[in-house]
């Protein structure tokens, strides 16, 4: 079998989506997200200039040797932008393999170890009543696991509460829009919040939540430890990530379960912390990560210090994605929790997917490959628009973390 041709699919059902379709001399094509938030264009250009020439007239079986080919071949390695294009390469080639040998993917990488997989739901309030109102509702529709986000007294606006009642999509259309911050108010917030949940829903359920990297090293020590009468599930990016040894002050301070690494995309981002034991959840998806074969590297690798997949699943990583994830996640061992933020149904006008939410888990069926496809004629009724991401300052001005 030969790659015979690839295309780079941009399409934007509710927000930007990109998509690699690898074709093949034998009619079977494979589907990779190339999607980056707010910096689309970038990985479109990747692929297209740089990755879809060397593409072709390789054998798309030889997926270990087109990941090193893409990965070592650049020179320029690592990041978010050629890491996504690896990714999207990555999962369309495994794609092809398990529709040429008629098998869902789950079966090329070990085969199942679980029959479905527990997702977490997102539920956020403008203050702590109303994300009790919301975490409710997530329960009442069969999650077993809920992220928390609220709104903080004094802080117009923060991450992950949308304004009003659109669905929450952070990056919007036209220049980034600012936000403002003080870390203090949020601090001192936060553990009020998860005390209220465990009084009203007990200790069953398992909750997360998202600093969204906004604390300093001793801000998360202590909120870590703050929150630690609330046993939950997960403390996100508590943190930024680039200080590596900032998560050594939060694991001397506090046993809170740390994830992190939505903004990871190699191993080389985790190995440091990995031999220390200074996290919990790998949160690097397979759509940034350099895709299945290098997350099934790093998965192997964190499982010989007990840490476990928490893979990204927000609405900016396209169906495809989902679904590799739910691929790996139904296979490997040391599985953790998948987030699962639905796409708006706009989504499955462009997008044919195979999974579904079922009482806390996903299930995915057996189509061969991923099961995913992409429909390029309603593809086209959705024009890209550049979106940012916001922007996020202290209240003083000062340029912080969004
Ligand atoms: C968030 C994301 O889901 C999460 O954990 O961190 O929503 C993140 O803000 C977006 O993926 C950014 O594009
Ligand atoms: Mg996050």
């Amino acid at each position: 079998m030969k790659i015979t041709s690839a295309k780079v699919i941009v399409t934007s059902p509710s927000r930007n989506f990109v998509t690699l379709k690898i074709e093949t001399d034998e009619g079977i094509y494979g589907l990779g997200d190339a999607t980056l938030n707010g910096r689309e264009k970038a990985v479109v250009a990747y692929l297209e200039e740089h990755c879809i020439p060397m593409l072709i007239g390789r054998d798309p079986f030889q997926i270990e040797d087109s990941w090193y080919l893409f990965y070592r071949g650049a020179y320029w390695r690592r990041g978010p932008v050629t890491m996504t294009a690896v990714a999207a390469i990555d999962v369309a080639l495994w794609d092809i393999k398990g529709k040429a040998l008629n098998t869902p993917l789950y079966n090329l990488i070990g085969g199942k170890s679980r029959e479905k997989v527990m997702v977490y739901a997102h539920a956020n309030g403008k203050d702590i009543e109303a994300t009790l109102g919301a975490v409710g509702r997530e329960i009442d529709k069969g999650f077993i696991a809920v992220r928390a986000q609220t709104g903080i007294p004094g802080i117009i606006d923060t991450y992950g509460v949308p304004k009003g009642d659109a669905p929450y999509e952070p990056a919007v259309r036209g220049l980034a829009q600012e936000s403002f911050w003080e870390t203090e108010k949020y601090m001192n917030h936060v553990p009020k919040l998860f005390k209220r949940l465990r009084e009203t829903y007990g200790e069953d359920v398992h909750l997360l939540h998202d600093v969204h990297h906004r604390c300093t090293p001793i801000e998360a020590a202590r909120l870590a430890r703050e929150l630690e009468p609330y046993h939950l599930f997960w403390l996100e990016d508590a943190v930024a990530g680039e200080l590596q040894e900032g998560l050594r002050l939060i694991r001397n301070h506090s046993t809170t379960p740390i994830a992190i690494g939505e903004v990871f995309n190699t191993i080389y981002d985790y190995s440091a912390l990995m031999v220390e034991q200074l996290f919990d959840y790998i949160r690097m998806p397979i759509g940034h990560g350099g895709g299945i074969t290098h997350l099934l590297k790093v998965a192997a690798f964190g499982s010989v210090y007990h840490i476990k997949t928490g893979f990204h699943g927000p609405t900016d990583l396209s169906p495809v994605t989902m679904a590799a994830a739910l691929h790996f996640d139904l296979a490997i061992n040391n599985f953790g929790i998948q987030e699962y933020m639905p796409h708006q149904a706009i989504v499955n006008d462009v997008f044919k997917i195979n999974y579904k939410f079922d009482k806390g888990y996903m299930i995915i069926d057996d189509s061969p490959g991923l099961g995913v496809d992409i429909d390029e004629a309603k593809a086209v009724k959705y024009p890209y628009e550049r979106a940012y991401l916001p922007i996020n300052r202290k209240t003083d001005g000062t340029m912080f973390h969004w």
